[in-house]
């Protein structure tokens, strides 16, 4: 019998590409997906429609994290030997605008699963997706597993009170519950509304003359970029250990909004001072500072370092961005 993995999330783009990770090592894979009127699937399009896929070694299932019957009756069906929890909304700056639904999905959400997981006859091994964002304004860096959180976003506090409450159900109901904490991770299918993505997008679509210009928020604003092919093998190795522990995932390179803008817009030949301007629309309330991981342990125990370096990874998301146009040079 092939290993059984479970995907919540697995529409976006982490999902997408760990469902290939799992496929390519002879899972059987099943992901949850919200019924909408507009089913947003094309991140596994190319899944989809493989009849050797789909169906086969592919299952989509119908449920909801604010619909726990659904889910649960998932999980009953499934019987998975791995869960992947990915799904919640994402976007940090629109969490200042819906803070209550952040909340509800990301942080109960992710309780509403683990009372399913714990009720479970047969274990399943949980992997929750955590964030840096949880670090908010830390005062050490680099950051490492232990540092303690002090979130500066709802998308933060939710992620926060999710993250202990694996490690909660962890230590005080034996569950198998690990934490990833991600740090971000970009990929020419990431959401369009990330700053990489809509820096990489605009330079493709400049220099093929489909925009004029580009409306940005904080330039001088720094993270820790890695490549999310990078960040979801990592999510797979640490469900593979004899002792579920957390794992802190990260390059560990801070880079600024202003060094995507530049490396984008030389990749194609373009000069970014014609074109970038701020736009305080895009500013957030508030912005964490000096989110940069150290993601020793992770290369300790499960082998785990980024293979994909930032100016890889922004040079592929804009050239993927002229391909996806067909105007590729
Ligand atoms: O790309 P971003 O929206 O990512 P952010 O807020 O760091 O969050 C991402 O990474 C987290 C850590 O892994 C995840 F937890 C989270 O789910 C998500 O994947 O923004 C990056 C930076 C911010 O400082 C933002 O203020 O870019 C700045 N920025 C400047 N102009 C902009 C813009 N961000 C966006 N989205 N759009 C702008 O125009």
């Amino acid at each position: 019998m092939p290993p059984k993995a479970l995907i919540t999330g697995i529409t976006g783009q982490d999902g997408s590409y760990l469902t290939e990770w799992l496929l390519g090592r002879g899972y059987e894979v099943h992901g949850v997906v919200r019924r909408t009127s507009s089913l947003e699937r094309s991140r596994l399009s190319h899944l989809y429609v493989d009849a050797a896929v789909y169906g086969q070694s592919l299952h989509l299932h119908y449920a909801d994290l604010d619909d726990p019957t659904t889910l649960r009756r998932v999980l009953l069906r499934v019987a998975p030997d791995e869960l992947y929890h990915l799904a919640g909304q994402s976007h940090v700056g629109l969490s200042f605008d819906i803070p209550e639904s952040t909340c509800e999905m990301t942080a109960m959400g992710t309780l509403r699963l683990l009372e399913m997981v714990r009720d479970l006859s047969k274990p399943v091994r949980l992997f929750h997706a955590g964030s840096s964002e949880m670090f908010g304004r830390p005062a050490v860096s680099p950051q490492n597993e232990d540092t303690p959180f002090l979130p500066v976003s709802p998308y933060g506090a939710a992620k926060v009170f999710a993250t202990q409450m694996v490690r909660i159900y962890r230590e005080a109901h034996g569950l198998y519950a690990v934490n990833g904490i991600l740090y971000n991770h970009e990929s020419p299918r990431r959401g369009e509304n990330f700053v990489t993505r809509k820096i990489c997008r605009a330079a493709a679509a400049i220099r093929d003359g489909r925009q004029k210009e580009l409306s940005l928020g904080d330039t001088s604003a720094r993270r820790d970029w890695g490549d999310a092919r990078d960040y979801v093998r990592g999510m797979w190795l640490s469900l593979q250990q004899d002792t579920p522990r957390d794992y802190l995932f990260a390059s560990g390179i801070l880079h600024s909004v202003q060094d995507v803008v530049e490396v984008a817009f030389a990749s194609v030949g373009l000069d970014w001072r014609q074109h970038v301007r701020q736009d305080p629309r895009f500013m957030r309330p508030a912005e964490p500072t000096n989110l940069v991981g150290d993601a020793s342990r992770a290369r300790a125990i499960l082998g785990w370092k980024p293979e994909i370096g930032f100016e890889q990874l922004i040079t592929e998301m804009t050239s993927a961005e002229r391909t996806q146009s067909g105007s590729a040079a």
